[in-house]
């Protein structure tokens, strides 16, 4: 395979690499004094890079590779689908089977009525079908003035012109002109950095109330829906107080708007349940699902729709689909996907041994002394660092920096844990044994000890004023 130049030294790719591939969110001049790590070959929950490093991968690629590395079963699946029909549309009245197999495959899995699938390449394209289906619902059933999206601070939801709109996240808003018109957002459930003197209960109701607020302020006839990820992924992983869902769960039944559950990240065993919806007691009318779909062997998404929505939508044309949509090759490795989480009983194993086992170690950090809360969901955690536990303080040093610096260090000691700001999160293969997580929480642990001697000598101990 000449086109691929895994023979060149890391330097060397490095150097390529910065010069000729433009990286998602990375501030690409860095990458020209420090190259990106050269990832080659993973098994499990461990990663190789280039230099011959054995990495435990804490994310799971970027949330999404639920069943592990290395499943060969996946890349004979994709071969043979390849060899057979590598590519063929499901526009204008054609389909072929693997699209109709996992269509009827989801509808299986997925909670209530929610007996219809149109198909994606990503969780933003799917987001952005969802924009366009419930406001098209809305317009269908004779109200077209139901436009409004409401969604919440430091979502995210995607990063095309619909999903970043979707999400809260300001510093996308601020490039390129975002959000779209008619998208609302109200505050996040994140007590540890915004609830003040407010108990976590109180501020969890707080919170929840803010959407009946909006819909009052809006009118209910302005409200098309309201899309929220059961529990925010890249947000920092914030769990909510357990005041809160219960509030959201009897405003969306009071009221005449739709509710779309982004599963992207808790979808496909995250929580240990099939969907994290299902962890909440809640219904959606859409579920938006990728990432562990195909457990990240091959880009798709989509928006698992209730027959409600899909019956209207029927009755006219939707305007609306992607070249890839049900692409035969992803949805062939996503249905073989599904059939090894479900034959090796996956959700379960991260029910009953990982997620009870891992959430005991990772509560234990707040012994740390740079730690202060620690919150675990299933198998999605994070901690929230701080130079002043007691207080809740944030850093005096600009956001993030102390979370890169401990970045840095778990890097260094071939642990990849991400850091949203000043929070640590991780989010490993659902497949990850009790041994590995031990492996986990020590170089966690390691990592943090360095990172807090590193910011003692330099001072950033210190807490906002
Ligand atoms: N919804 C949610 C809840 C997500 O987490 C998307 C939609 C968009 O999916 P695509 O497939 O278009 O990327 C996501 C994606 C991070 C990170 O750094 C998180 C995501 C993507 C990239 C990076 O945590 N989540």
């Amino acid at each position: 395979m000449p086109h691929i130049l895994n023979h060149l030294p890391t330097e060397e790719l490095q150097a390529l690499d910065a010069a000729h591939h433009l990286h998602p969110f990375t501030a690409q001049g860095g990458l020209t004094t420090k190259g990106a790590r050269v990832i080659k070959s993973g098994e499990g929950v461990w990663l190789t890079d280039s230099e011959g490093h054995r990495i435990l991968d804490a994310m799971a690629g970027l949330w999404c590779v639920n069943i592990g590395y290395g499943r060969n079963e996946l890349a004979d699946v994709a071969a043979r689908q390849m060899k057979e029909l590598p590519y063929y549309n499901t526009f204008f009245q054609t389909t072929h089977v693997p699209a109709i197999a996992l269509s009827a495959k989801l509808a299986e899995l997925a909670p209530g009525d929610l007996n219809h699938v149109f198909f994606a390449g990503s969780g933003s394209e799917a987001n952005d079908t969802n924009i366009r289906a419930v406001r098209h619902y809305w317009s269908m059933m004779g109200k077209p003035e139901k436009q409004v999206i409401i969604s919440r601070r430091n979502a995210y939801h995607g990063s095309t012109l619909g999903g970043a709109s979707l999400g809260g996240m300001i510093p996308m808003h601020e490039q390129g002109g975002l959000p779209i018109p008619n998208i609302h957002h109200i505050g996040q459930p994140n007590w540890w950095a915004e609830g003040g003197e407010m108990t976590p209960e109180e501020f969890g109701l707080a919170r929840a109330r803010e959407l009946e607020e909006a819909v009052d302020e809006m009118g209910e006839d302005k409200v098309a829906a309201f899309i929220a990820e059961p529990f925010q992924g890249a947000g920092g992983v914030i769990i909510p107080p357990d005041s809160y869902w219960p509030v959201l769960k009897r405003i969306l039944d009071e009221r005449d708007i739709l509710f779309i559950a982004d599963e992207v990240i808790c979808g496909f065993g995250r929580t240990g349940n099939w969907f994290g919806s299902q962890a909440l007691g809640l219904q959606p009318d859409i579920m938006t699902i990728a990432k562990g779909l195909s457990s990240g062997y091959q880009p798709i998404g989509g928006s698992l729709v209730s027959s409600k929505i899909a019956n209207v939508l029927a009755e006219d044309e939707f305007n609306h689909g992607y070249t890839y949509s049900g692409h035969p090759v992803a949805s062939a490795v996503a249905l073989e996907n599904l059939r090894i989480m479900e034959e090796e009983r996956i959700v379960d194993h991260v029910r009953d041994v990982a997620a009870p086992y891992m959430r005991e170690k990772w509560e234990s950090l707040t012994e740390h002394p740079l730690v202060g809360e620690a919150k675990i969901v299933g198998l999605m955690g994070s901690i929230a660092l701080t130079p002043e536990k007691a207080s809740r303080a944030a850093f005096a040093a600009a956001p993030g920096t102390a979370g890169f610096i401990t970045r840095e260090r778990c890097f260094a000691n071939n642990l990849i844990m991400r850091h949203v700001a000043d929070r640590m999160i991780i989010a490993p293969p659902l497949v990850i044994t009790p041994d590995e997580i031990d492996v986990l929480v020590a170089r966690a642990w390691k990592s943090l000890d360095e990172a807090h001697q590193r910011l003692k000598d330099e001072g950033l101990m210190v807490a906002k004023g």
